[in-house]
């Protein structure tokens, strides 16, 4: 019988949390992964994690123009690119810009991703949609269109870190070990939208019966059992941890559960002979408001996806964390 994770004893938040909207996520052991699903989620595996706070909700526009503002930072979208890098590239789009969805007219061929994804110059945070699109009314919506190192820098400037894989999904599974979704094994218990994901057919029929055709406001759905919002779909999630298939082979110490298992060698990640083999990935997680159950079913806590880390898109944002807290105290 699995239901609950087991803590580690004192896995206690300790005081108050270090900054605005970060919950407690308790230290404990958890079954990650899943052999249910895709093949990268294999197999299912005890691991460890100790306790840290966590953003409640990913990064916001508003907050994402804050670090902005206080530093002047320049967003990978927003970088002229290098023409070496891109060998690949038809020239007339090595100009910044981001990946934009945009919906088909009908029924498409699933396998091939171009059809719904627009590599849109000018596309960049405060521009979503490409030039002529803002950020007005979407404040307190996920920022996106930020890459690995851009999260790494707003991290940085707000004194946190990035999660890491294991720490990502030990905090999305709220406490529910082995659970399908974050919140259970139902998807709408009771008849209730838990999340942001597409409904209908994908790419084409965005039945919004979320009330949505794109990202929402973070907390627009009930949070799971630590406290975290969106942990399931409106917008994928970076990590720390480089993508490889199987991570569990990346592990030692066969002796004993892992403790915080992380993928730290960016070569893993390359795969050879494939476009763009030379830009390691990063390992994102949860999911978006794209993921459809005759697509993608990648809103659960052990779906992972690999992204370039040079990547920028309409879907995917970041959280943070602080794992402890050194504050000088006077005993
Ligand atoms: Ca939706
Ligand atoms: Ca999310
Ligand atoms: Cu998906």
């Amino acid at each position: 019988m699995r239901d609950a994770v087991v803590p580690f004893p004192g896995a206690r938040a300790r005081g108050r949390a270090p900054a605005k909207d970060m919950a407690w996520v308790p230290g404990g052991r958890f079954l990650m992964g899943s052999d249910e699903f895709y093949p990268e989620e294999r197999p299912e595996r005890r691991v460890e994690v100790d306790g840290f706070w966590m953003d409640d909700h990913p990064v916001t526009v508003a907050e994402f123009r804050g670090f902005v503002t206080a530093t002047g930072y320049v967003t990978v979208a927003e970088r002229p690119l290098d023409a070496a890098d891109y060998p690949d590239a038809d020239p007339a789009l090595l100009q910044p810009g981001s990946l934009v969805f945009e919906p088909t007219e009908g029924p498409v061929d699933l396998r091939d991703v171009t059809q719904w994804w627009r590599y849109t110059p000018g596309a960049q945070w405060r521009h979503p949609l490409g030039p002529g699109s803002t950020v007005t009314g979407l404040d307190h919506h996920p920022v996106t269109h930020v890459a690995a190192e851009d999260s790494e820098a707003y991290a940085t400037w707000a004194g946190k870190q990035l999660p890491t894989e294991a720490e990502w999904e030990f905090a999305a599974r709220g406490g529910l070990d082995g659970a399908m979704f974050t919140w259970g094994n139902d998807f709408a218990p009771g008849g209730t939208v838990m999340a942001n994901t597409w409904r209908g057919e994908f790419p084409w029929q965005n039945l919004k019966t979320d009330g949505w055709d794109r990202t929402t406001p973070v907390k627009s759905f009930p949070a799971n059992g630590y406290h975290l919002f969106d942990m399931a779909g409106n917008v994928w999630e970076w990590t720390s941890d480089y993508f490889v298939t199987r991570p569990a082979a990346h592990v030692q110490h066969a002796c004993c559960t892992p403790r915080n298992p992380r993928v730290t060698s960016a070569e893993a990640s390359l795969v050879p002979g494939e476009p763009g083999a030379h830009i390691p990935r990063r390992v994102i997680k949860g999911g978006s408001h794209l993921c459809a159950p005759n697509y993608c079913l990648r809103y659960r806590p052990a779906a992972r996806q690999g992204e370039a880390v040079d990547t920028s898109t309409s879907h995917l944002g970041f959280r943070c964390i602080i794992r402890r807290l050194t504050r000088a105290t006077g005993g």
